[in-house]
């Protein structure tokens, strides 16, 4: 028997005076000689002491909640927080025990962040320095019956990476902070879309763990196809007191095993065969079907739900098979849901998972600046069908490889591939983010001097672990990668590419000039969403506005916003306009780039756009925003990801069909003039064959306008509809927009019905302005005269729903100039 008590109740925080430091800070935490002044106003250690304090949580919520900080994601309060990331900070609780008759009592961590010394009675029980691994320090000699304290120390993570660096030497980075000198979550550093908010804290449950005899320390279960058989090797680990055999039962769908540990055994291998199981697959492909497979020492039991499934990498192409299928993944980048991930509940995650997986999505990049996720997050995409691609955590770095460093790496890397072994969702291991084109582009060889720089653990560490830990699954070592060390990294000839250049320097329209085999980022960006701003900002709403461009990370971001214009859309005339018209041009632009690479299949086998979501309220290039709101480019993405995609592509119609079933019917192509008026039709039969990609010639009456400033083409497949114009919309010679347009309540909230009277480009409709809980059901949409279209409204309470109906709610690009 083995009982688990959590220690979550009767912390406090107190910051610990710099004089007192050495007493308590762990070796290593050291102040000596390295660590800036605190840059923001600090409060001195006496100021901050027993603040009650959240377990599972960090300093920074924890202050928050006692009021002592404003919220770091507000105007530009961040700037004034600074010190608590170079403050040393103690966590204490008292607990009564009793002896539960048990042998052994553990203390287990699950997640320490990061640079900390766990005290128990008075006595160090453990000083540990990575935030990616958990811990379990033996304490029934130290457990005393009646009170017990129980003290975390945390020690400034600034203090121990700057320490770090000055005796490792310096290592070039993306960025100016330490950050790949600490094994903690990079982006807590600050990013391009991230504030910097450098945490402390108990981020996840800590406990005491009773057992007696013989404990289930491990479970690594690896799961593959033999042929239509599906089969699981269960390696099992356990730790133990005696020497009497254990018995242990593994089963899963209807098979079972018992096997014995003999005297002395501590591991084994369970392998069981289950014929013909239903496959698990990703969302597009087929269901997800999983089944309970537990695994049973005495009355201990572990349980997972598994999926039968294989993955195959083709590494020339990068492309995924899932149970022999090619698979064109249409991904996502993930980054950190919050910078305080203890904030991150089960709900909030299905929340972003299912916008994903509405999006159309079917993979999740976990980008190696974040984390290793929580179990919740792997178990939800294993649910949803969303396929997770992991990286590990280093990203933008030349990383050292020297001790601490090389224990840490291969400790949370063997600890985190057991751990999500079991999910079918997880297809690949990835070494890391852009290390390797740092190193090999960005000017890192010069500056490193010949000091290491993460080279092994990219090339032989981590392909180490995860073939002897889990050889189900392929290993990549870096994103962009061509498959082989020599070879230039982001070649978009082999492997995967990363596109930057669109962005940071040229037009959405080169996209065009890419065929990648495989794009694992671009992306655009655009502002959060009007209530998101409205909620993070207080003052003046304008593009320039100190506060605004506080919430702006990126080099030159709202220059940028600007000139991703170009000729696409009119130059804005005010915040209003700023805002509708660079999240419509972020949406353009990925819609862009994705419909391009979709129709390049199957050379090109996958797009991941950067980014799916946000950490806290800012401008950046995720599709759905901080406060978890959807941006213009998440029905963008819904679109243009969507299993049927028609596009008109360079005098081209691109139809891509990736779904089981045929795409047949009548292909309809009309010229119509900005009236409306019908000045060439034409139509074919076609048919697309499943899971392919057919482009047929625009005809001479459809692809060579008359006027290409007054024309445009309208294609039809059946539901699916696309209108593109012959130029740019600055050169389109629009009428001023004119529409009739009623909102009436329906169902929870109103339905709001615009019939157009002339052409209206991007119709679109913000009720976020109205109410910061209104949501819409789709947008934008361009209409021809005499066209209608419903929008549906989410909303508790809406004062004057005509509002729906008005600037600056309801928008187009060709409205009338106010
Ligand atoms: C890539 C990513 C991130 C970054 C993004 C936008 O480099 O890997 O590091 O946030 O581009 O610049």
């Amino acid at each position: 028997m083995s009982i688990y008590r959590p220690l979550h109740d009767g912390w406090t925080l107190t910051a610990v005076p710099r004089d007192a430091e050495a007493a308590t800070a762990p070796p290593g935490a050291g102040t000596a000689g390295v660590a800036a002044a605190p840059s923001g106003a600090a409060p001195s250690g006496a100021e901050v002491a027993g603040v009650p304090a959240a377990v599972p949580g960090c300093v920074h919520t924890d202050l928050l909640a006692a009021g002592i900080i404003d919220d770091p994601y507000l105007d530009d309060n961040e700037t004034r927080l600074t010190w608590i990331g170079r403050t040393t900070w103690r966590y204490e609780t008292a607990f009564t025990w009793t002896p539960d008759g048990h042998e052994r009592t553990d203390l287990v961590c699950e997640g320490l962040d990061t640079v900390a010394t766990v005290v128990l009675n008075g006595v160090t029980v453990g000083v540990t320095a990575n935030q990616h691994r958990s811990y379990r320090f033996p304490v029934r000699h130290l457990l005393r019956e009646g009170g017990n304290t129980l003290t975390v120390v945390f020690g400034s993570a600034y203090d121990y990476a700057e320490e770090r660096r000055a005796a490792l030497g310096d290592r070039p980075g993306a960025y100016a902070e330490p950050y790949q000198f600490i094994r903690k979550m990079a982006c807590n550093f600050g990013w391009d879309w991230g504030p910097t908010v450098v945490t402390a804290g108990i981020w996840r449950p800590i406990g005491l763990e009773s057992w007696s005899g013989a404990r289930l320390a491990e479970v690594r279960p690896l799961v593959t196809l033999d042929g239509t058989d599906g089969r699981v090797d269960v390696h099992v680990r356990v730790e133990r007191t005696g020497e009497e055999p254990l018995a242990l039962d593994v089963a899963v769908a209807g098979a079972a095993a018992q096997t014995w540990l003999a005297a002395g055994e501590r591991e084994t291998t369970v392998t069981l065969t289950v014929p013909e199981p239903d496959l698990w697959w990703p969302r597009g492909y087929g269901g997800q079907p999983r089944h309970d497979l537990t695994v049973r020492l005495g009355d201990q039991e572990w349980s997972r739900r598994i999926g039968f499934r294989a993955v195959e990498l083709d590494r020339e192409a990068f492309g995924l098979r899932i149970n022999g299928e090619p698979v064109f993944v249409r991904g996502v980048n993930w980054i950190p849901d919050d910078c305080f991930p203890n904030r991150v509940t089960r709900e909030r995650l299905r929340e972003r998972l299912t916008q994903a997986a509405g999006a159309n999505v079917n993979l999740l990049r976990v980008w190696g600046g974040g984390l290793y996720e929580s179990d919740d997050f792997y178990d939800l995409a294993d649910e949803l069908g969303l396929l997770v691609w992991q990286d590990f955590p280093f990203a933008c770095a030349a990383y050292p490889e020297e001790e601490p460093f090389r224990s840490e790496v291969e400790a949370e890397a063997r600890e985190n591939v057991t751990r999500l072994a079991s999910h079918p969702s997880l297809v690949l291991w990835c070494g890391n983010n852009e290390n390797i084109e740092g190193h090999a582009d960005w000017g890192w060889q010069e500056r490193l001097e010949g000091r290491s720089w993460g080279a092994g653990f990219y090339y032989d560490l981590l392909p180490r672990v995860v073939a002897e830990l889990d050889p189900t699954r392929p290993y990549w070592p870096g994103s962009p990668y061509s498959g082989a060390p020599d070879l230039p990294p982001n070649d978009p000839s082999r492997g995967t590419l990363h596109i930057w250049d669109v962005w940071n320097r040229e037009d959405y329209t080169r996209y065009a000039a890419y065929r990648p085999r495989f794009a694992a980022e671009f992306g655009f960006q655009g502002p959060a969403t009007y209530a998101t701003m409205r909620r993070a900002i207080s003052g003046e709403l304008a593009s320039d506005a100190p506060l605004v461009l506080h919430h702006q990370k990126a080099i030159d971001g709202n220059d940028k916003l600007l000139r991703g214009l170009g000729e696409h859309l009119p130059r804005p005339r005010d915040f209003d306009d700023w805002h509708y018209l660079t999240q419509l041009n972020q949406a353009r632009a990925i819609e862009f780039g994705v419909s391009r690479f979709r129709a390049l299949a199957p050379h090109c086998t996958g797009s991941v756009v950067w980014q799916l979501n946000d950490c806290w309220p800012v401008t950046s290039w995720a599709a759905v925003d901080g406060d978890g709101r959807r941006k213009p480019l998440w029905y963008a993405l819904r679109r243009v990801y969507a299993d049927r995609l028609l596009a008109v592509i360079d005098g081209e119609v691109a139809l891509v069909n990736d779904s089981a079933e045929p795409w047949h019917g009548e292909l309809s192509l009309v010229r119509h003039d900005v009236s409306g008026k019908v000045l060439a039709e034409e139509t074919a039969g076609v048919t697309v064959a499943p899971r392919s990609v057919t482009r047929l010639p625009l005809p001479a009456a459809v692809a060579d306008p008359g006027d290409p400033a007054a024309e445009l083409l309208v294609a039809r497949l059946g539901e699916t509809r696309a209108v593109s114009f012959y130029d740019e919309d600055t050169r389109v010679a629009f009428p001023e927009a004119a529409w009739d347009a009623r909102a009436e309540p329906a169902g929870d909230g109103y339905r709001v019905t615009v019939t157009a009277r002339t052409v209206l480009r991007e119709l679109a409709l913000f009720p976020d302005r109205l109410d910061p809980g209104a949501r819409v059901d789709d947008l934008p949409v361009t209409l021809l005269p005499g066209e209608s279209a419903v929008f549906h409204v989410t909303a508790g309470n809406l004062p004057d729903p005509a509002a729906l109906t008005a600037f600056p709610v309801l928008r187009c690009v060709n409205e009338p100039r106010r």
